[in-house]
C-alpha cells in the first residue's frame, strides 16, 4: 500500500453550480476532514457541474464527478473511500483499533448507502418535478423508506453527541447527508437536529464551508 506523503493533497471543485446545489457539493466532506486535522490542501477547479469532463478526468473518476482526492502517488474517487485514506493517518477520524474503526466506518457507509439514496431521491424529484403532475405521487411514495431509515437513525443516535463515543469520519459524512435533508423531514427528531446543528457548529466545518464557497459560484442552469 502507497504511504500518503507529507505533500500537500489536491481535491476537485466546481466553479459554479446551480442554485439548489450551492454550498451541497461533496468536497466539503474532504475538506472538513482536512480541516478537523489540520492538514492543508489545494484545490483544483474542474469547470460547472454539467460541464462535460475530459478523458482525464473519467479516468480519476469514471462517473465524472467530484470530489477527485489526489495525495502523492495515491488518487482516489468516493467520498467515503477518501475519508477512509484521510483517517487512517489520523485517529481523531477514524480509530486505530479494530472495533472503533469497524463502527466508525460502518456508519460512514450506513450514511452513504442507507441513509442518503433515501434523502437524495426527494431532492431530485423536488428539483426535477418542480411544476408537473406526477411530483406529489412520487414524494408520496419516496417520503416513508426516508422517513423511516431517520426514525432508526433518531433511536440509535439517542442521547450521544455522536455516533459513536468519539467524533469519526462517520459523523462528517452523516451530518453532510442530514443537513442536507428537508428540515421538516428531521423536525420529528429533535436529537438529529441537535446533532446537525453540533456538527455544522464545528470550526472544522465552518472554515471548510467557506473555503469551498469561496471557490463555488451559483450560476449554471439546470440541464433540460
Ligand atoms: N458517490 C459519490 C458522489 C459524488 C457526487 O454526487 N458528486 C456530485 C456533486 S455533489 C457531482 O459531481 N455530480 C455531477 C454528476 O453526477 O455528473 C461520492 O461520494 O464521491
Amino acid at each position: 500500500m502507497s504511504a500518503p506523503t507529507e505533500a500537500v493533497p489536491e481535491i476537485t471543485a466546481y466553479r459554479s453550480v446551480p442554485d439548489f446545489a450551492y454550498g451541497r457539493i461533496k468536497d466539503i466532506r474532504v475538506r472538513w476532514a482536512l480541516d478537523e486535522i489540520g492538514r492543508p490542501y489545494r484545490t483544483r477547479l474542474i469547470g460547472g457541474i454539467f460541464e462535460d469532463k475530459a478523458p482525464a478526468y473519467l479516468h480519476d473518476q469514471p462517473f465524472g464527478q467530484v470530489p477527485v482526492y489526489k495525495d502523492g502517488d495515491v488518487t482516489l474517487f468516493e467520498t467515503g473511500s477518501i475519508l477512509i485514506h484521510i483517517g487512517d493517518a489520523d485517529e481523531r477520524l477514524l480509530p486505530r483499533d479494530a472495533k472503533g474503526r469497524g463502527r466508525a466506518i460502518s456508519w460512514m457507509i450506513a450514511a452513504l448507502n442507507s441513509v442518503e439514496p433515501m434523502i437524495q431521491t426527494l431532492v431530485v424529484l423536488t428539483v426535477k418535478g418542480q411544476g408537473t403532475d406526477w411530483l406529489a405521487g412520487a414524494i408520496g411514495a419516496a417520503k416513508p423508506f426516508a422517513e423511516q431509515r431517520l426514525s432508526r437513525l433518531s433511536q440509535a443516535l439517542g442521547d450521544r453527541d455522536w455516533l459513536e463515543e468519539h467524533f469519526s469520519i462517520g459523523d462528517i459524512v452523516m451530518i453532510d447527508v442530514l443537513r442536507n435533508a428537508n428540515p421538516e423531514l428531521l423536525a420529528p427528531h429533535p436529537n438529529l437536529t441537535a446533532y446537525v446543528a453540533r456538527g455544522k457548529a464545528r470550526p472544522a466545518f465552518q472554515s471548510a464551508m467557506a473555503a469551498h464557497l469561496a471557490d463555488c459560484a451559483v450560476g449554471e442552469p439546470l440541464p433540460a
